[in-house]
C-alpha cells in the first residue's frame, strides 16, 4: 500500500494544474470566487481567534472559495482545500454544528493536516442562529440537505481538475449537525461517500427541537422547580454513588446508564431547602429530565431523555435560559413569529407542526440504508453517554430502526454504533473520549477490516479503555490497572 501512495504523491506535481487556474473552471450553478496557493502556515480565518494561530502548522495548499446557487434564493459558500504535496489521494468533507452559518475551518485544518483534500460549507447562510430561514424556505432546504450535496459534487470536480485524478475515496466526518448531515448523505445521496462518520447526530430534528424545550420546561414549570446549577454536583455525586460501581469499577463513569435506575427522591430535603438536597418540586423536575418526552394527549414516547451521569452538563438545556437553537426553530421556521414565547409550547400540536415542516427536508431518519450499503458504503456512528444536548438513546433508536428494517447481519455489514461512556456532546467529559474513528473507518472501507473494539483514551487521569460496539460494554477482568484497556473485554452483559 505504502509504495503506491509514495509513487502517487511523487507523480502528482507534474500532473497537477496550477491552483490559480481553477478560478477559470466552469462548474454547474457555481461561481468560483477565488483560487490561490496558501504558503505553509500563512492561513488565517476571516475572524481570527485570540492567542497563537492554530492554523500555523498547516502545509501549503490550494484554497478554493466558491458560491453555489442551486435555487434562485440560494447563496451557499463553500471552501475546498487541496494539499499541494503529499495528497493521500482521498477526499474528506467535514460537517457543521448548530444552525451552521460558517465554514468549519478547524475541521478543514485537521483533514488537510492528515493529507486529505477537504471541503466545508456554511450551508447557505452567513449568520448564526435560525433567523436565516424566516421567509426563505429554499434556504432551509439548503441547510437541510442541498448545500452538503452540492458542495460534495463540486469539490469532487475541483479535486479531479487540480490533481488530474479523481479522489479514490470520499469520506464524511461530522458530529451533531455534522452527524445529521452524514446520515442525510447516506439516506438521500448514497453515492456521495464511501465512508461516513456520524457523531451524536441531530438527525431527528422534528423531535429533538421540541425536546430541547421539554427539558427547560421541566425546570421552569414554576419558580420552585428550577434547579440551581450549584446543586448539579450533589445530584451527580448521588448518581455515581448509586450507579458507578454497577459496572465493577468505581471510576466516576457509568459504562451502561441503561442499568442505572436513580431516583432523585433519594436526595430530597428532609428539612428546609439546602444546597445539599433537592426540594420536592426540584425532585419532580429532575425526574422529568431523566424521562423521555411524551405526547401529553396520547402518552406516546417522542424522544429519549438525558442519562444519569450527564448532570454536570445540565446548564446546556436546563440552565437559566433555553438554548437559542430550539427557540429559533419555532420562531423562524415553524411559527414564523419572532415574538413567539417558548413557554407556550404544546408537545402535541407543536411536535406535529415541526414534523410536517422538517420530515421532508431536515430529518434524517430513513432506516433503509440499502442503497448506501450496496455500493460498499460504511457508516460509523458514535454517541457519548453523558451527552448534555442530544439524548444518547436517539442514536440507539436509529441503529435499531436500521436493524429492524434490514436485519442484524446486513446492518452490521455496513454500520457500527459505539456508545462512549462518560463522554459529553461530541467530545470531552469524564470518559475516554479520544479515539481515532477516521483510521477505523478507513481500514473498514479500504481493507475490508470491520472495526470491532476501538481503544479510547483520556488524560488527567491518564486512562485507556476499550470502546465497545453497542450493545457490548467494557467489562473489567478483575486484575491489573483499571486505567489500562488491556484489562477489559467487550461483552454483552446479560
Ligand atoms: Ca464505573
Amino acid at each position: 500500500m505504502k509504495p503506491l501512495v509514495l509513487l502517487l504523491a511523487s507523480a502528482l506535481p507534474s500532473l497537477a494544474a496550477d491552483c490559480a487556474a481553477l478560478a477559470n473552471l466552469k462548474l454547474p450553478a457555481t461561481t468560483i470566487t477565488s483560487a490561490q496557493t496558501i504558503a505553509p502556515g500563512a492561513f488565517t480565518p476571516p475572524t481570527p481567534g485570540r492567542g497563537p494561530n492554530p492554523f500555523a502548522p498547516l502545509p501549503a495548499f490550494c484554497r478554493v472559495t466558491a458560491t453555489l446557487a442551486p435555487s434562485a434564493d440560494s447563496d451557499i459558500k463553500i471552501e475546498v482545500w487541496l494539499p499541494e504535496s503529499n495528497w493521500n489521494g482521498k477526499f474528506e468533507a467535514v460537517g457543521n454544528g448548530g444552525w451552521a452559518g460558517t465554514i468549519t475551518y478547524p475541521a478543514l485544518a485537521t483533514a488537510l493536516a492528515r493529507g486529505y483534500a477537504t471541503a466545508s460549507t456554511d450551508t447557505g447562510h452567513a449568520t448564526p442562529g435560525g433567523a436565516f430561514a424566516l421567509g426563505h424556505p429554499e434556504k432551509l432546504v439548503d441547510f437541510g440537505y442541498r448545500a452538503v450535496h452540492e458542495m460534495t459534487v463540486q469539490a469532487k470536480s475541483l479535486i479531479a481538475n487540480y490533481y488530474g485524478n479523481q479522489a479514490k475515496r470520499a469520506y464524511w466526518n461530522g458530529c451533531s449537525t455534522g452527524g445529521r448531515q452524514g446520515l442525510m448523505s447516506a439516506q438521500r445521496y448514497p453515492a456521495d461517500f464511501d465512508g461516513i462518520i456520524a457523531g451524536a447526530p441531530a438527525n431527528y430534528m422534528s423531535h429533538l427541537q421540541p425536546w430541547s424545550l421539554w427539558v427547560p420546561m421541566a425546570v421552569h414549570q414554576t419558580e420552585a422547580s428550577y434547579i440551581p446549577p450549584a446543586k448539579y454536583p450533589i445530584i451527580h455525586k448521588a448518581v455515581l454513588d448509586a450507579c458507578d460501581a454497577l459496572d465493577g469499577v468505581r471510576d466516576g463513569v457509568i459504562e451502561d446508564p441503561t442499568r442505572c435506575h436513580f431516583d432523585p427522591k433519594t436526595i430530597e430535603c428532609r428539612g428546609p431547602d439546602a444546597t445539599s438536597c433537592l426540594t420536592a418540586p426540584q425532585v419532580e423536575a429532575a425526574r422529568k429530565i431523566y424521562s423521555p418526552m411524551t405526547n401529553p394527549r396520547t402518552g406516546l414516547q417522542l424522544f429519549p431523555a438525558l442519562e444519569p451521569g450527564s448532570e454536570m452538563g445540565w446548564t446546556g438545556l436546563a440552565g437559566p435560559q433555553p438554548m437559542a437553537i430550539p427557540v429559533d426553530t419555532f420562531k423562524y421556521m415553524v411559527h414564523n413569529d419572532p415574538n413567539w414565547d417558548w413557554k407556550t409550547i404544546d408537545f402535541d400540536k407543536d411536535v406535529a407542526a415541526t414534523e410536517k415542516l422538517f420530515a421532508p427536508i431536515i430529518d434524517a431518519v430513513n432506516p433503509n440504508l440499502t442503497p448506501f450499503f450496496s455500493h460498499g458504503g460504511k457508516l460509523l456512528l458514535y454517541h457519548g453517554w453523558n451527552d448534555q444536548l442530544i439524548a444518547p438513546r436517539n442514536s440507539i433508536q436509529y441503529f435499531d430502526s436500521v436493524r429492524y428494517t434490514l436485519g442484524t447481519a446486513k446492518t452490521l455489514d455496513g454500520m457500527r454504533l459505539y456508545m462512549v461512556p462518560g463522554m459529553a456532546h461530541c467530545n470531552g467529559g469524564d470518559g475516554t473520549g479520544t479515539f481515532d474513528v477516521v483510521a477505523n473507518l478507513e481500514r473498514w472501507v479500504e481493507q475490508g477490516q470491520a472495526p470491532d473494539t476501538i481503544v479510547a483514551s483520556r488524560t488527567n487521569p491518564t486512562r485507556t479503555r476499550p470502546l465497545c460496539q453497542w450493545p457490548k460494554v467494557a467489562v473489567y477482568s478483575g486484575t491489573g490497572s483499571t486505567d489500562d484497556a488491556a484489562n477489559f473485554t467487550c461483552k454483552v452483559v446479560p
